[in-house]
């Protein structure tokens, strides 16, 4: 059984919890999922203002973004096609990370190049909110940030490696958190660098 530290209460990080072999078996896998379901670049509600960062999902459902609001969809945005299955490897992380929850839902993929950033925010579209959410880092380093539950509280910053896992769980799962840089150049794992962020979720309530 892998093992954590717990940051905050409910954040768990466990570093390195994939080896360089499961990095590139994922990393493979990923190749796929972008085939079929290519990166989009969300955009903020109402100001259209476009994110840096660039997503797509696998799954049931898909997290997307635009000018009408944020909402859990069953298609692309784009290519209007479901959205590719999630991967055994996948569900299988979920099922060692997030013992007893249920099964996931949504698997959002985040790709980050050297300057793309994630400003301090909530997540808080999921209607089953006791679920945790299990998080996957591919790739360069990012310096992530976590605070509390209002937007003013104290934060701290910590450093998530290719191959490390976090689970967001109980008074963690509300927390603001955002990424505040990659450190470009940091792994090899990705040939044309940046990073990818993995975060498996629960949206509807079991
Ligand atoms: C802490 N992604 O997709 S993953 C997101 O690295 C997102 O791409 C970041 O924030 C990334 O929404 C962070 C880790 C994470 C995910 C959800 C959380 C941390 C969290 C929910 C509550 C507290
Ligand atoms: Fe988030």
């Amino acid at each position: 059984m892998a093992s954590g530290i717990e940051v905050v209460p409910g954040l768990v990080h466990y570093p390195g919890y994939l080896d360089r072999a499961a990095q590139e078996a994922l990393r493979d896998e990923l190749r796929r999922i972008v085939a079929a379901a290519p990166f989009f670049q969300p955009r903020m509600p109402r100001t259209g203002k476009p994110f840096s960062v660039q997503m797509t999902n696998c799954g049931p459902l898909g997290w997307v973004s635009d000018e009408a609001g944020y909402r859990y969809q069953p298609t692309h945005p784009t290519t209007g096609e479901p959205w590719p299955p999630m991967p055994p490897r996948l569900l299988a992380a979920w099922a060692e990370l997030a013992p007893g929850a249920p099964p996931p839902e949504a698997c959002l993929v985040n790709f980050y190049d050297a300057g793309a950033r994630m400003a301090l925010h909530q997540d808080r579209d999921e209607a089953e909110l006791s679920a945790p959410i299990v998080s996957l880092s591919l790739g360069d380093t990012a310096l992530f940030r976590v605070g509390g539950l209002t937007r003013g509280a104290p934060t701290r910053s910590f450093r998530l490696a290719s191959g490390d896992a976090m689970t967001l769980g109980g008074p963690a799962r509300l927390a603001f958190h955002g990424v505040d840089r990659i450190l470009a150049g940091s792994s090899t794992l990705l040939a044309e660098g940046g990073r990818i962020n993995l975060t498996l979720r629960r949206v509807t309530r079991a």
